[in-house]
């Protein structure tokens, strides 16, 4: 291969290096007392304000769908609960990941398997690792119960999808390199 051609593949694999962000979340139980639920969650982004795929593993939920958000606080002073509301910077409806009205943070739920294990993969447009859809600094939020994606019953269905207690959070911050 020739000197040119090498040259230009570093600087294309240092511009790509340098665009990929990546965060990462430790979740810890809202109350130690009644459960067990931690986890750890990798959030990537390699394309600026492109997808981002979130990777990781939780475990302690029981088996079954549990609500997946970004809360607009990274305040865990009174535990997941000073986390706040839905990260909805467009005071959107609740909804599904997939929907066009959606909180910014609404990524949904995560399954747990018969042997307790949750295993996170997910691929989201709509949230970033930078500008106003920004979830550095805010927190994720597992539940209890699964999230009905804005189409239950409830009277909660539009604002939280109705799922349940916040069992474990943690704040999305940036990567150790
Ligand atoms: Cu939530
Ligand atoms: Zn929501």
């Amino acid at each position: 291969m020739s000197r040119m051609i090498l040259l230009l593949l570093a600087a294309v694999t240092a511009v790509t290096a340098e665009e990929t962000l990546v965060a990462v979340v430790r979740l810890t139980a809202h109350d130690a007392k009644t459960n067990n639920v931690t986890g750890d969650l990798k959030f990537v982004q390699s394309v600026p304000n492109g997808p981002v795929t979130i990777t990781g593993t939780i475990s302690g939920l029981k088996e079954g769908s549990h609500g997946f958000h970004v809360h607009e606080k990274g305040d865990l002073s009174d535990g997941c609960t000073s986390a706040g509301a839905h990260f909805n910077p467009e005071n959107a409806t609740h909804g599904a990941p997939e929907d066009t009205v959606r909180h910014v943070g609404d990524l949904g739920n995560v399954q747990t398997s018969s042997q307790g294990e949750t295993t996170v993969n997910i691929t989201d447009n709509i949230i970033s690792l930078s500008g106003p859809n920004s979830i550095l600094g805010r927190a994720v939020v597992v539940h209890s119960d699964e999230d009905d994606l804005g189409k239950g019953n409830s009277t909660l269905s539009s604002t939280t999808g109705n799922a349940g207690s916040r069992l474990a959070c943690g704040v999305v911050g940036i990567q150790k390199i």
